[in-house]
């Protein structure tokens, strides 16, 4: 299909015909190997942030290195603005949006993806791979939201999506329970000090960084994130206990990546499939010392300095082991950037002209391309050719059919409804671009991208992000449309065009209903 394919080319196709299971929409020519698949997934990394997307006061080597022997992609689509839905989608390959539990999930919430839901995992694990999932989760763990026993193995975990091995953190560094969770018991668990966690209500006599702020010695809140203290920085939500399975936010990087790296050691004879989701660069950012003053811009420069070398350290014991040629890595981050996300650590004030978002407008929360638009770059040497800079519009939802179809795993009819294989475009084989792109923001605020228009669904709520981070939401009364080539999202042409507004309602009507008329058009991609 050609570049400029056209919106009545989109929102035609034969009403009625039922939608094929994602694998079979297969296009691709399959490798003959099933190669190791590792990605990387940045937490509020934003597109401007890499030096090999034009970042400034910051190098990132490893991260710049993987791009010039891979593909470096300038547009392509995180699912949603904040990191659960966004993640939920990616690991489905069903939009968030179409559940009510998958906004920010508090670190008390049940599993989200339900064990009998199909995850990118269960795509690995079918086709004889080992899995891993190491790092962020925020997903949800065990079987219901604030009942779950801290201190027993969990009821449901992530071995019951697919996953064999994993070594995470429940939600984000800004939410209790601060402990690693290994495998679904707390890692290194302190019988000495047993742990609870509520969101509701504090536990009598425990201090709170609003009671307490002579306790913050590592980070003070901005906004929010004024409940427990843990390692002199205060959360979200209420937890007692822990001892010495508390983490030091200092260390989460080593930490974290030494378990990405032994899952490499451990499984580098038979295929595997590692999701390694960084800490970094979320809040509270608070680096290990090593990497302090690495940049001029303070601890969010200085997370993204640390953020490299975790990168790095994975790409090296894939070399170590002579398995870089046989694995594919995919490098991404969840959602957008955010300056002030609630602790002081002067990242505003740091920022010495970098544009996180690359000078796209808004970021994480907003419906404007800096909420979604994210750094990806896939390596596959012998399948992706180095260097190449690829332009075409894509998105992470379809990531999951796309890997499927490489390995051969079957998707069961139903699963993953909303991914669709779009392998040659991943390894930037097919220019092709994908005829629309859904993106969700605050509020649940749907926008619609194809490669000429941008389209924001009209909302009532706010214009700012209520809670102090200063990004605009792109939320407004009126529709807003703009052509793609106005990246700053500036002027609204929704008047000018209504058809084109129409066009745009009636694709994200369509895909809301499962509709298959602008579904066909991604089936008519060559
Ligand atoms: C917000 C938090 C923010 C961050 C975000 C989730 C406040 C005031 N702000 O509610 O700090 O934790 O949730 O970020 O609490 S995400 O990248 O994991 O989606
Ligand atoms: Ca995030």
């Amino acid at each position: 299909m050609p570049k400029n394919l056209t919106l009545k080319a989109m929102t035609l196709g034969a009403a009625g015909v039922a939608v094929a299971s994602a694998s079979a929409q297969g296009v691709a020519e399959r490798p003959k190997e099933k190669p190791n698949v590792v990605i990387i997934l940045a937490d509020d990394l934003g597109y401007g942030d890499l030096s090999c997307y034009g970042a400034k006061n910051v190098t990132t080597s490893n991260v710049d290195a993987l791009a010039s022997q891979g593909v470096r992609f300038t547009n392509c689509h995180a699912t949603a603005a904040t990191s659960t839905p966004s993640r939920y989608s990616m690991l489905t390959g069903e939009y968030a949006w179409r559940r009510k539990d998958t906004e920010i999930a508090p670190g008390n919430a049940g599993m989200i993806i339900r064990p009998e839901q199909y995850t990118m995992a269960d795509a690995f694990k079918s086709a004889g791979y080992a899995t891993a999932a190491v790092g962020k989760w925020h997903l949800g763990l065990g079987d219901k939201t604030g009942e779950q026993d801290w201190n027993a193995p969990l009821p449901a975990a992530l071995g019951d999506l697919g996953f064999d091995y994993s070594y995470i953190m429940a939600a984000t560094a800004d939410r209790v329970p601060c402990v690693f969770i290994e495998n679904g018991k707390v890692a290194n668990y302190d019988p000495s000090a047993p742990i609870e966690v509520r969101y509701d209500r504090n536990f009598p006599g425990e201090p709170t960084g609003k009671d307490n702020p002579e306790l913050l010695t590592n980070l003070r809140p901005s906004h929010g994130h004024d409940m427990s203290i843990v390692n002199g920085i205060s959360r979200i939500g209420f937890m007692r206990g822990g001892g010495k399975a508390l983490w030091k936010d200092e260390n989460i990087a080593d930490s974290i990546t030494e378990h990405a790296v032994r899952f490499i050691r451990n499984h580098a004879d038979e295929p595997f499939f590692l999701y390694f989701a960084t800490n970094d660069v979320h809040v509270p950012r608070f680096p290990h010392e090593r990497f302090r003053g690495k940049t001029n811009m303070g601890h969010r420069g200085d997370a993204i300095a640390q953020f490299d070398w975790s990168v790095g350290r994975v790409l090296e014991e894939l070399d170590r082991l002579g398995l870089s040629d046989n694995t594919l890595v995919i490098l991404t981050s969840d959602n957008g950037p955010v300056v002030d996300d609630g602790y002081e650590d002067r990242a505003k004030e740091l920022l010495n002209g970098h544009s996180p978002t690359g000078g796209l407008r808004g970021g994480k929360y907003s419906a404007y391309e800096g909420g979604t638009r994210v750094p990806f770059i896939v390596r596959w040497p012998g399948n992706t050719q180095s260097g190449q800079v690829d332009e075409a519009l894509s998105s992470h939802i379809d990531l999951l059919a796309s890997l499927a179809s490489m390995i051969d795993a079957r998707i069961p009819r139903g699963a993953a409804p909303d991914s669709y294989n779009r392998l040659d475009c991943f390894l930037g084989k097919s220019l092709a671009p994908r005829p629309w792109v859904m993106e969700q923001a605050y509020d649940n605020t749907l926008s619609l991208l194809t490669p000429e228009w941008k389209y924001i669904v009209p909302s009532d709520g706010p214009a700012i992000v209520p809670w102090g981070t200063e990004i605009e939401t792109g939320l407004t009364k009126e529709p807003q449309l703009f052509k793609v080539d106005d990246t700053g999202e500036r002027n609204n042409v929704a008047k000018s065009y209504p058809a084109v507004v129409q066009r745009m309602e009636m694709i994200i009507k369509d895909v809301r209903d499962r509709n298959n008329s602008a579904l066909k058009a991604i089936d008519a991609l060559p």
